[in-house]
């Protein structure tokens, strides 16, 4: 399996709130590193840089406004006077229907932010703007007929929507490549998130539309971060109504009882009969997890990634989160190394 990465996200280090102090974000540079060593590692192929790609090319899936900011915000914030990593203090919050973007920084901020988990730092623009650019040059490694690949992103991408950074995630690499898919001509796509955190950003992206399956086995919203999103009754909008499946657990699940869910996922999604299968990949759901709260040891990723096998399509692999730093290499290289061997 043909991997692409980028060295271009280590300029990006987020800073984010914990226990009323501002610190670096669990979401580092580290987790990329350990991930492409344990790849190389395991020989489990080729390691390829990823191709630039226009700005347009977020577009498929983000408005234009939203990536003129994401690549304008730190010069903004800078002209403004500041020095320090920017992040959101004013929100249009429930009820809220104007849709003029601010003119000043800090409403802007808000405006472009579901929460204050995805800091504005100098090399943020260029490091999302290149994990996407891994995501697409991956999806098109698949779309001219390897049976799959890696893309180890970083900054992560499924709490991204359309025009909301948020959760570490500014440009929504996993859409993007599902996106990439359909405009490559595929009928269908299916999405696979199982990331301990539900695809929020994902799942808004396309859950009006029946093109792109999205699928999440996450800890359960009601206490778990994104909170507001990934409950078993959200199954999709008008034409999208049952395109959406989210089967939330609760805190403390393992391998035993995170099994029948993969296996009803991976179900549906084969009963979807998708042209492509996108796969976020986060490997947070490990027992050491520092933020997360489910149980999985890392032998259990060869069996999710034999699971997923058993889907039998082509499919992309998409890294999202995992902040166990030294144990996200083995777990993450498991996972495709349980899906070559499936
Ligand atoms: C990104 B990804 C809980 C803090 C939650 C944000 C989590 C973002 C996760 N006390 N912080 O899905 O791995
Ligand atoms: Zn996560």
């Amino acid at each position: 399996m043909l991997t692409l990465y980028s060295d271009a996200h280590l300029t990006h280090q987020g800073t984010e709130w914990v226990n009323g102090e501002r610190h670096p974000s669990v979401e580092s540079p580290a987790r990329a590193a350990n991930v492409l060593a344990s790849i190389r590692a395991a020989a489990l192929g080729e390691c390829q840089l990823a191709e630039r790609h226009d700005s347009r090319a977020y577009m498929t899936v983000h408005s234009e406004r939203y990536v003129r900011f994401l690549e304008n915000a730190w010069r903004i914030w800078q002209e403004d006077g500041r020095t320090h990593h920017a992040l959101p203090l004013v929100w249009p919050a429930r009820g809220a229907t104007s849709d003029v973007e601010p003119a000043h920084i800090e409403g802007k901020l808000g405006f472009y932010a579901a929460d204050a988990f995805a800091a504005i730092t100098p090399g943020t623009w260029d490091a999302a703007r290149t994990s996407a650019d891994v995501a697409l040059s991956a999806m098109r490694v698949v779309a001219q007929g390897a049976s799959s690949a890696f893309a180890l992103c970083r900054p992560p991408g499924h709490h991204a929507s359309r025009e909301a950074m948020g959760g570490y995630c500014y440009l929504n690499n996993a859409a993007l490549a599902a996106q990439g898919f359909i405009d490559s001509g595929a009928s269908r796509v299916a999405i696979l998130d199982i990331d301990y955190h539900h695809g929020n950003g994902t799942q808004s992206i396309f859950e009006a539309r029946d093109d792109v399956l999205f699928v999440s086995i996450h800890g359960d919203t009601d206490k778990s971060y994104p909170y507001f999103y990934g409950h078993a009754h959200e199954r999709g909008i008008g034409d999208g109504l049952g395109y959406t499946l989210n089967l939330p657990l609760p805190h403390g699940t393992g391998w035993a009882d995170y099994r029948a869910a993969l296996t009803h996922a991976c179900d549906r999604i084969a009963a979807y009969a998708p042209d492509a299968v996108v796969i976020s990949l986060g490997v947070d759901t490990f027992k050491k997890d520092p933020i997360s709260r489910f149980t999985m040891e890392s032998e259990d990723y060869l069996s999710i990634g034999r699971a997923i096998s058993k889907i039998a399509r082509s499919t992309l692999f998409v890294l999202e989160g995992g902040y166990c730093v030294e144990d996200i290499g083995v777990n993450v290289s498991n996972t495709l190394i349980g899906f070559s061997n499936g």
